[in-house]
């Protein structure tokens, strides 16, 4: 558990990778983070979609005003070292940017950009039977923040005070999870996952403008179930939209596809993982687990001892070559 951590351009050993209690973000909440798995496929251990996070946090940044002092490929590239100096065959890796210390008080402006990467091993989110059984949800008391209060868009440290509520509740209610509302009413997404729906053959999902974090697990569900034939609608649903789906389920780097099998103590569908669930659920773990990468999502950690630049999988375009294809914007 305790690897090494990159801090600042430097690796730094776990218990020397601290902060000063003055920091801006451990008053304020001004952190952007990522996070992001690999995985120990049967053809080595590749990074999902490293590209797609690191754009994420650097979209995510910009979003605050906050200048990361790294490209792309030096976050990817760091990345790849703290993974290969971990010796982990599979981890959650952590990227995290925030103001330090400078000036007190909200104006952040004056304080230092720190950016950080740690890794860790994380097993199943929402506990081990859930990606098979599936979990027990209830739609939270507490709203998503609306469009013009926090940007949803940004995975910013603030934004999970909202999902701390949620998540608390639920589990002091004796759920796995709660499922937040938008502040119009419509369905928005979990405290750490966005939420897909089905119901007679047809995948609904929330727009990304409903106040969602724009997931990249979302992304890649949607584009397997389309190649796969299947209707994907991004729209906004009713709360009661939940209670009759056929099947329901949650999308994340840390909750992979996890079934849903009631909601408010209401069974949804059959009470297990449905069988679309199951067949997405699949394909998805077709590519992390066996390392069958079509869509050129992962990015194998080199072997060697010293660090290069990140490899990828023989054959597949050079992701260097191109932009990540998650369009935030697309379905507002
Ligand atoms: N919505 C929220 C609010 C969210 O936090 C996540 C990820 C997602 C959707 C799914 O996004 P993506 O990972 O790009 O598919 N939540 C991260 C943090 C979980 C945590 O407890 O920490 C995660 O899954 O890594």
């Amino acid at each position: 558990m305790n690897h090494d951590i990159w801090v600042n351009g430097r690796m730094v050993p776990h218990e020397d990778a601290t902060v000063h209690v003055l920091s801006h973000a451990l008053h304020y909440g001004s952190s952007v983070f990522e996070g992001i798995r690999c995985y120990d496929t049967e053809r080595g251990s590749a990074v999902f979609r490293l590209r797609e996070h690191m754009r994420r946090l650097i979209d995510s940044a910009k979003i605050y005003r906050m200048e990361i002092p790294y490209s792309l490929e030096e976050l990817e590239n760091a990345a790849m070292q703290t993974i290969q100096e971990s010796g982990l065959k599979s981890c959650y890796i952590r990227p995290l940017v925030f103001r330090g210390t400078g000036s007190m008080g909200v104006n952040p402006l004056d304080n230092k950009v720190e950016t950080y990467l740690a890794v860790w091993e994380w097993g199943a989110y929402l506990g081990p039977e859930a990606l098979e059984q599936g979990v027990d949800v209830e739609v939270a008391s507490w709203r998503r923040m609306a469009p013009n209060t926090f940007p949803a868009m940004a995975k910013a440290g603030g934004n999970y005070l909202n999902a701390s509520l949620v998540k608390m509740d639920a589990v002091l209610n004796g759920f796995d999870e709660g499922i937040m509302l938008s502040t119009d009413g419509y369905v928005a997404e979990g405290s750490g996952e966005n939420l897909f729906l089905v119901r007679d053959g047809k995948i609904y999902t929330a727009p990304s403008g409903q106040s969602i974090l724009p997931g990249i697990t979302r992304d890649s569900i949607m584009t397997i179930a389309r190649e796969r034939g299947y209707e994907v609608i991004e729209q906004n649903f009713p709360r009661e939209a939940l209670i009759i789906a056929d099947e329901l389920f949650f999308t994340g780097t840390a909750a992979e596809v996890t079934p849903i099998r009631s909601v408010d103590h209401y069974t949804i569908g059959s009470g297990s993982r449905g069988p679309i669930t199951e067949e997405l659920q699949r394909a998805f773990f077709d590519v992390i687990q066996k390392g069958r990468d079509q869509y050129g999502w992962l990015t194998f950690v080199p072997q060697a001892e010293s660090v290069a630049s990140p490899t990828l999988e023989p054959g597949t375009q050079s992701s260097k070559s191109r932009l990540p294809n998650i369009d935030p914007i697309r379905s507002l």
